[in-house]
Protein backbone atom coordinates (compact mmCIF):
# COMPACT_ATOMS: atom_id res chain seq x y z
CA UNK A 1 0.00 0.00 0.00
CA UNK A 2 2.64 2.43 0.98
CA UNK A 3 4.32 1.32 -1.79
CA UNK A 4 1.20 2.10 -4.04
CA UNK A 5 0.86 6.09 -2.87
CA UNK A 6 4.28 6.79 -3.30
CA UNK A 7 4.19 5.74 -6.99
CA UNK A 8 0.68 7.20 -7.66
CA UNK A 9 2.53 11.00 -6.17
CA UNK A 10 5.93 10.23 -8.49
CA UNK A 11 2.87 10.10 -11.22
CA UNK A 12 1.58 12.72 -10.47
CA UNK A 13 4.84 15.17 -10.00
CA UNK A 14 5.50 13.80 -13.17
CA UNK A 15 2.34 14.93 -15.18
CA UNK A 16 3.09 18.39 -13.33
CA UNK A 17 6.48 19.10 -14.40
CA UNK A 18 5.98 17.93 -18.21
CA UNK A 19 2.94 20.42 -18.06
CA UNK A 20 4.29 23.04 -16.80
CA UNK A 21 7.48 22.24 -19.78
CA UNK A 22 4.72 22.08 -22.38
CA UNK A 23 2.94 25.24 -21.37
CA UNK A 24 6.50 27.24 -21.36
CA UNK A 25 8.15 26.22 -24.30
CA UNK A 26 4.68 26.21 -26.42
CA UNK A 27 5.69 29.26 -29.37
CA UNK A 28 2.02 30.13 -29.50
CA UNK A 29 1.57 33.40 -28.33
CA UNK A 30 -0.30 34.14 -25.67
CA UNK A 31 -3.64 35.19 -26.37
CA UNK A 32 -4.54 38.51 -24.80
CA UNK A 33 -6.02 37.97 -21.58
CA UNK A 34 -9.69 39.59 -21.61
CA UNK A 35 -8.98 40.03 -18.47
CA UNK A 36 -8.52 44.01 -18.72
CA UNK A 37 -4.54 45.42 -17.73
CA UNK A 38 -4.67 47.96 -15.45
CA UNK A 39 -5.53 51.41 -17.10
CA UNK A 40 -3.85 54.69 -16.13
CA UNK A 41 -6.94 56.70 -14.80
CA UNK A 42 -6.47 60.10 -15.83
CA UNK A 43 -7.67 62.12 -12.94
CA UNK A 44 -9.32 65.52 -13.69
CA UNK A 45 -8.32 68.03 -11.80
CA UNK A 46 -10.90 68.73 -9.52
CA UNK A 47 -12.24 72.15 -10.18
CA UNK A 48 -12.08 73.56 -6.99
CA UNK A 49 -14.93 75.82 -5.78
CA UNK A 50 -14.58 79.30 -4.84
CA UNK A 51 -15.36 79.49 -1.73
CA UNK A 52 -19.15 81.05 -2.03
CA UNK A 53 -19.34 84.31 -1.61
CA UNK A 54 -21.56 84.04 1.31
CA UNK A 55 -24.63 85.63 0.57
CA UNK A 56 -25.67 87.86 2.84
CA UNK A 57 -28.99 86.81 4.74
CA UNK A 58 -31.33 89.73 3.78
CA UNK A 59 -34.27 90.17 6.07
CA UNK A 60 -36.36 91.05 3.55
CA UNK A 61 -39.51 92.36 5.46
CA UNK A 62 -42.28 89.81 5.02
CA UNK A 63 -44.29 90.89 2.43
CA UNK A 64 -47.47 90.44 4.30
CA UNK A 65 -46.14 92.81 6.32
CA UNK A 66 -47.87 95.75 5.01
CA UNK A 67 -51.23 94.42 3.39
CA UNK A 68 -53.56 94.78 5.74
CA UNK A 69 -55.63 91.63 6.10
CA UNK A 70 -58.69 93.19 6.55
CA UNK A 71 -60.49 95.42 3.60
CA UNK A 72 -61.59 99.06 5.46
CA UNK A 73 -64.83 99.48 5.02
CA UNK A 74 -65.91 102.88 3.76
CA UNK A 75 -67.96 104.47 5.53
CA UNK A 76 -70.57 106.23 3.03
CA UNK A 77 -71.62 109.60 4.13
CA UNK A 78 -74.98 110.04 5.04
CA UNK A 79 -77.38 111.92 2.63
CA UNK A 80 -79.89 113.39 3.92
CA UNK A 81 -82.63 112.41 1.93
CA UNK A 82 -84.60 115.93 1.57
CA UNK A 83 -86.40 116.13 -1.83
CA UNK A 84 -85.15 119.22 -3.79
CA UNK A 85 -87.90 121.47 -4.23
CA UNK A 86 -89.85 121.70 -7.61
CA UNK A 87 -88.88 125.01 -9.07
CA UNK A 88 -91.46 127.42 -8.47
CA UNK A 89 -91.30 129.65 -12.19
CA UNK A 90 -90.58 127.93 -15.47
CA UNK A 91 -86.91 127.88 -16.99
CA UNK A 92 -86.35 130.95 -18.97
CA UNK A 93 -85.90 130.15 -22.24
CA UNK A 94 -83.32 132.39 -24.69
CA UNK A 95 -84.39 133.10 -27.81
CA UNK A 96 -80.69 133.78 -30.00
CA UNK A 97 -81.10 137.59 -31.56
CA UNK A 98 -81.95 137.28 -35.51
CA UNK A 99 -79.03 138.83 -37.13
CA UNK A 100 -78.37 138.93 -40.74
CA UNK A 101 -77.91 135.79 -42.44
CA UNK A 102 -81.32 134.66 -40.13
CA UNK A 103 -83.70 133.01 -42.15
CA UNK A 104 -87.40 131.80 -40.94
CA UNK A 105 -90.33 130.55 -42.63
CA UNK A 106 -94.09 131.72 -42.59
CA UNK A 107 -97.04 129.60 -41.25
CA UNK A 108 -99.02 130.52 -43.85
CA UNK A 109 -97.73 130.49 -47.05
CA UNK A 110 -94.16 129.00 -46.36
CA UNK A 111 -92.30 132.42 -47.78
CA UNK A 112 -88.82 132.37 -46.51
CA UNK A 113 -88.06 135.73 -44.70
CA UNK A 114 -84.58 137.13 -44.01
CA UNK A 115 -83.75 139.56 -40.89
CA UNK A 116 -82.26 142.85 -41.78
CA UNK A 117 -80.97 143.85 -38.37
CA UNK A 118 -81.53 147.48 -36.39
CA UNK A 119 -79.39 150.53 -37.49
CA UNK A 120 -78.79 152.86 -39.65
CA UNK A 121 -78.67 153.40 -43.30
CA UNK A 122 -78.51 155.31 -46.55
CA UNK A 123 -81.52 156.66 -48.20
CA UNK A 124 -81.78 158.05 -52.11
CA UNK A 125 -79.04 158.78 -54.28
CA UNK A 126 -76.95 161.94 -55.50
CA UNK A 127 -77.16 160.65 -59.36
CA UNK A 128 -77.80 163.65 -61.31
CA UNK A 129 -80.58 161.39 -63.27
CA UNK A 130 -82.97 160.52 -60.57
CA UNK A 131 -85.44 163.17 -60.70
CA UNK A 132 -89.24 163.67 -61.59
CA UNK A 133 -88.74 164.29 -65.72
CA UNK A 134 -87.72 160.74 -66.14
CA UNK A 135 -90.51 158.43 -67.71
CA UNK A 136 -93.20 160.45 -68.10
CA UNK A 137 -92.77 162.07 -65.10
CA UNK A 138 -93.69 158.74 -63.03
CA UNK A 139 -90.14 158.45 -61.49
CA UNK A 140 -90.22 160.36 -58.63
CA UNK A 141 -86.53 162.42 -57.31
CA UNK A 142 -84.38 160.13 -54.87
CA UNK A 143 -82.55 163.20 -53.24
CA UNK A 144 -81.63 164.43 -51.14
CA UNK A 145 -79.38 161.30 -49.65
CA UNK A 146 -80.08 160.75 -46.43
CA UNK A 147 -79.58 158.31 -43.25
CA UNK A 148 -82.37 156.53 -41.77
CA UNK A 149 -82.65 154.46 -38.76
CA UNK A 150 -84.87 151.63 -38.80
CA UNK A 151 -85.63 148.21 -35.91
CA UNK A 152 -84.61 145.23 -36.93
CA UNK A 153 -87.20 143.59 -39.07
CA UNK A 154 -87.97 140.34 -41.49
CA UNK A 155 -88.65 141.44 -45.28
CA UNK A 156 -89.46 138.19 -47.41
CA UNK A 157 -86.87 137.00 -49.52
CA UNK A 158 -88.96 136.23 -52.95
CA UNK A 159 -91.80 137.72 -54.71
CA UNK A 160 -95.10 136.61 -53.54
CA UNK A 161 -95.31 133.83 -56.49
CA UNK A 162 -99.05 133.17 -58.09
CA UNK A 163 -99.09 129.43 -56.06
CA UNK A 164 -98.46 132.04 -52.55
CA UNK A 165 -101.19 134.21 -53.53
CA UNK A 166 -103.61 131.04 -55.05
CA UNK A 167 -103.66 129.77 -51.03
CA UNK A 168 -105.37 133.31 -50.09
CA UNK A 169 -107.90 133.38 -52.77
CA UNK A 170 -108.78 129.33 -51.65
CA UNK A 171 -109.24 130.63 -48.50
CA UNK A 172 -111.59 133.03 -49.63
CA UNK A 173 -109.43 136.07 -48.02
CA UNK A 174 -107.60 137.71 -50.74
CA UNK A 175 -109.63 138.28 -54.92
CA UNK A 176 -108.01 136.84 -57.59
CA UNK A 177 -105.44 139.02 -59.93
CA UNK A 178 -107.17 141.25 -62.70
CA UNK A 179 -105.98 139.15 -65.62
CA UNK A 180 -104.78 135.59 -65.86
CA UNK A 181 -102.27 136.64 -68.28
CA UNK A 182 -98.81 138.07 -68.84
CA UNK A 183 -97.08 140.55 -71.33
CA UNK A 184 -95.91 137.47 -73.18
CA UNK A 185 -97.95 134.23 -71.61
CA UNK A 186 -101.53 134.07 -72.27
CA UNK A 187 -102.45 131.70 -69.55
CA UNK A 188 -99.94 132.85 -66.37
CA UNK A 189 -101.84 132.79 -63.04
CA UNK A 190 -103.49 129.39 -62.44
CA UNK A 191 -101.47 127.34 -64.46
CA UNK A 192 -98.91 125.23 -63.15
CA UNK A 193 -95.91 126.07 -65.46
CA UNK A 194 -95.69 129.35 -63.27
CA UNK A 195 -96.74 128.42 -59.47
CA UNK A 196 -92.95 129.91 -59.08
CA UNK A 197 -93.20 133.23 -60.75
CA UNK A 198 -94.52 136.65 -59.12
CA UNK A 199 -98.05 137.56 -58.73
CA UNK A 200 -99.06 140.52 -60.85
CA UNK A 201 -102.20 142.32 -61.82
CA UNK A 202 -102.51 143.08 -57.82
CA UNK A 203 -103.48 146.31 -56.85
CA UNK A 204 -102.22 148.19 -53.87
CA UNK A 205 -105.39 146.85 -51.47
CA UNK A 206 -104.46 143.09 -52.64
CA UNK A 207 -101.30 143.35 -51.89
CA UNK A 208 -101.65 144.55 -48.45
CA UNK A 209 -104.81 142.08 -47.93
CA UNK A 210 -102.58 138.98 -48.47
CA UNK A 211 -99.68 140.05 -46.55
CA UNK A 212 -101.81 140.45 -43.66
CA UNK A 213 -103.53 136.72 -44.47
CA UNK A 214 -99.85 135.66 -43.88
CA UNK A 215 -99.29 137.26 -41.06
CA UNK A 216 -97.24 140.12 -42.56
CA UNK A 217 -97.79 143.97 -43.56
CA UNK A 218 -95.96 146.03 -46.70
CA UNK A 219 -92.54 146.82 -45.75
CA UNK A 220 -92.12 150.32 -45.71
CA UNK A 221 -90.22 152.44 -48.49
CA UNK A 222 -87.28 152.88 -46.21
CA UNK A 223 -87.65 149.36 -45.24
CA UNK A 224 -87.79 147.70 -48.63
CA UNK A 225 -84.62 149.90 -49.52
CA UNK A 226 -82.24 149.15 -46.74
CA UNK A 227 -83.17 145.21 -47.28
CA UNK A 228 -82.16 146.01 -50.95
CA UNK A 229 -78.95 147.98 -51.22
CA UNK A 230 -77.35 147.90 -47.02
CA UNK A 231 -76.31 150.36 -45.19
CA UNK A 232 -73.85 152.21 -47.10
CA UNK A 233 -75.53 152.93 -49.93
CA UNK A 234 -74.38 150.97 -52.57
CA UNK A 235 -76.00 151.20 -56.29
CA UNK A 236 -77.82 147.93 -56.36
CA UNK A 237 -78.31 144.63 -54.41
CA UNK A 238 -75.17 143.23 -55.47
CA UNK A 239 -73.24 145.74 -54.84
CA UNK A 240 -71.83 148.65 -57.24
CA UNK A 241 -70.80 146.38 -59.81
CA UNK A 242 -72.43 147.11 -63.81
CA UNK A 243 -75.26 144.90 -64.30
CA UNK A 244 -75.22 141.72 -65.98
CA UNK A 245 -77.78 139.05 -67.42
CA UNK A 246 -76.14 136.45 -64.23
CA UNK A 247 -77.55 139.55 -61.58
CA UNK A 248 -81.12 140.43 -62.54
CA UNK A 249 -83.86 139.90 -64.80
CA UNK A 250 -84.89 143.15 -66.93
CA UNK A 251 -84.87 144.21 -70.64
CA UNK A 252 -82.32 142.49 -72.01
CA UNK A 253 -82.53 140.83 -75.76
CA UNK A 254 -84.51 138.40 -75.20
CA UNK A 255 -87.33 141.02 -74.27
CA UNK A 256 -90.47 141.21 -75.87
CA UNK A 257 -90.70 145.40 -75.82
CA UNK A 258 -89.13 147.84 -78.47
CA UNK A 259 -86.62 148.82 -75.52
CA UNK A 260 -84.67 145.18 -75.43
CA UNK A 261 -81.03 146.00 -74.84
CA UNK A 262 -78.97 143.23 -77.16
CA UNK A 263 -75.73 143.56 -75.04
CA UNK A 264 -77.25 141.96 -72.28
CA UNK A 265 -78.96 137.94 -71.62
CA UNK A 266 -80.69 137.21 -68.75
CA UNK A 267 -82.42 134.25 -69.99
CA UNK A 268 -86.11 135.51 -69.81
CA UNK A 269 -88.32 137.77 -72.54
CA UNK A 270 -90.73 138.37 -69.42
CA UNK A 271 -91.01 137.54 -66.03
CA UNK A 272 -88.64 134.38 -64.77
CA UNK A 273 -89.28 132.08 -62.12
CA UNK A 274 -88.55 133.60 -58.06
CA UNK A 275 -85.23 133.82 -57.02
CA UNK A 276 -83.62 133.07 -60.19
CA UNK A 277 -80.75 135.44 -60.11
CA UNK A 278 -78.77 134.09 -56.84
CA UNK A 279 -75.51 136.45 -57.76
CA UNK A 280 -78.01 139.36 -57.45
CA UNK A 281 -78.91 138.92 -54.02
CA UNK A 282 -78.74 141.94 -51.72
CA UNK A 283 -76.42 141.75 -48.50
CA UNK A 284 -79.41 140.56 -46.29
CA UNK A 285 -80.05 137.35 -49.08
CA UNK A 286 -83.40 138.69 -50.36
CA UNK A 287 -83.59 137.96 -54.36
CA UNK A 288 -85.43 139.93 -56.81
CA UNK A 289 -84.42 143.37 -55.09
CA UNK A 290 -83.86 144.06 -58.77
CA UNK A 291 -85.94 143.55 -61.35
CA UNK A 292 -88.35 140.69 -62.40
CA UNK A 293 -91.51 143.16 -60.87
CA UNK A 294 -92.02 146.44 -59.44
CA UNK A 295 -92.81 146.04 -56.21
CA UNK A 296 -95.64 147.62 -53.82
CA UNK A 297 -94.36 149.23 -50.52
CA UNK A 298 -97.21 150.91 -48.02
CA UNK A 299 -95.35 154.10 -47.95
CA UNK A 300 -97.64 157.09 -50.14
CA UNK A 301 -95.03 158.96 -52.48
CA UNK A 302 -93.27 162.06 -51.07
CA UNK A 303 -90.35 164.20 -51.17
CA UNK A 304 -87.04 162.84 -49.15
CA UNK A 305 -86.11 162.81 -46.42
CA UNK A 306 -88.05 159.95 -45.59
CA UNK A 307 -89.94 160.35 -41.95
CA UNK A 308 -92.25 157.47 -41.17
CA UNK A 309 -94.31 159.75 -38.70
CA UNK A 310 -95.43 162.54 -40.88
CA UNK A 311 -98.54 160.39 -42.66
CA UNK A 312 -96.83 158.49 -44.95
CA UNK A 313 -97.46 155.23 -43.75
CA UNK A 314 -101.24 156.05 -42.91
CA UNK A 315 -102.88 153.12 -44.67
CA UNK A 316 -106.48 155.14 -44.41
CA UNK A 317 -104.39 158.17 -46.24
CA UNK A 318 -105.20 159.04 -50.24
CA UNK A 319 -102.35 159.82 -52.37
CA UNK A 320 -100.64 157.96 -54.71
CA UNK A 321 -98.26 154.77 -53.44
CA UNK A 322 -94.88 153.72 -54.41
CA UNK A 323 -93.20 151.07 -56.07
CA UNK A 324 -89.67 150.03 -55.62
CA UNK A 325 -87.05 147.82 -57.76
CA UNK A 326 -87.83 147.84 -61.49
CA UNK A 327 -89.43 145.73 -63.50
CA UNK A 328 -88.09 143.00 -66.12
CA UNK A 329 -89.94 145.47 -68.82
CA UNK A 330 -87.67 148.36 -68.18
CA UNK A 331 -83.92 149.16 -69.31
CA UNK A 332 -80.75 148.54 -66.49
CA UNK A 333 -81.05 152.10 -65.58
CA UNK A 334 -84.49 151.06 -63.62
CA UNK A 335 -82.35 148.33 -61.75
CA UNK A 336 -80.88 150.91 -59.03
CA UNK A 337 -82.05 150.14 -55.80
CA UNK A 338 -83.03 153.75 -54.98
CA UNK A 339 -85.54 153.89 -58.08
CA UNK A 340 -88.41 155.33 -56.64
CA UNK A 341 -92.12 154.80 -59.08
CA UNK A 342 -95.88 155.65 -57.87
CA UNK A 343 -99.42 155.02 -59.15
CA UNK A 344 -102.44 155.59 -57.11
CA UNK A 345 -103.51 152.39 -55.07
CA UNK A 346 -106.06 151.53 -57.25
CA UNK A 347 -103.60 150.44 -60.23
CA UNK A 348 -102.96 146.70 -62.00
CA UNK A 349 -100.44 146.13 -64.19
CA UNK A 350 -98.18 143.42 -66.29
CA UNK A 351 -94.79 143.83 -64.51
CA UNK A 352 -96.12 145.09 -60.99
CA UNK A 353 -95.98 142.44 -57.86
CA UNK A 354 -94.80 142.81 -53.81
CA UNK A 355 -93.56 140.83 -50.83
CA UNK A 356 -93.95 141.13 -47.56
CA UNK A 357 -92.44 142.37 -44.01
CA UNK A 358 -92.86 141.92 -40.72
CA UNK A 359 -91.58 143.84 -37.79
CA UNK A 360 -88.61 141.99 -35.66
CA1 LIG B 1 -85.25 139.67 -69.21
CA1 LIG C 1 -88.49 142.71 -57.92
Amino acid sequence: MGRYLKLASIMSLAMFVALLLTTCSSPTAVEPSATPTLMAIVLSPTPINPTPTPTPTVILPSPTANIQTSTPTLQPTPIENTPTPLPTTPPVVITPQPTIGSTRISEADQMVQVYVPAGEFLMGSVDPEAKQTIAGGRAYPEIPQHTVNLDGYWIDKYEVTNAQYALCVAAGVCRAPFNTASYTYANYYGNPEFSNYPVMWVNWSMARQYCEWGGRRLPTEAEWEKASRGTEGQKYPWGNETISGELANFCDINCTRSIANPLYNDGYPDVAPVGSYPAGASPYGAMDMSGNVWEWVNSLIQPYPYDATDGREDPNASGERAWRGGPWSNGYWWMRSSIRYRSVPSYWWYNLGFRCAASG
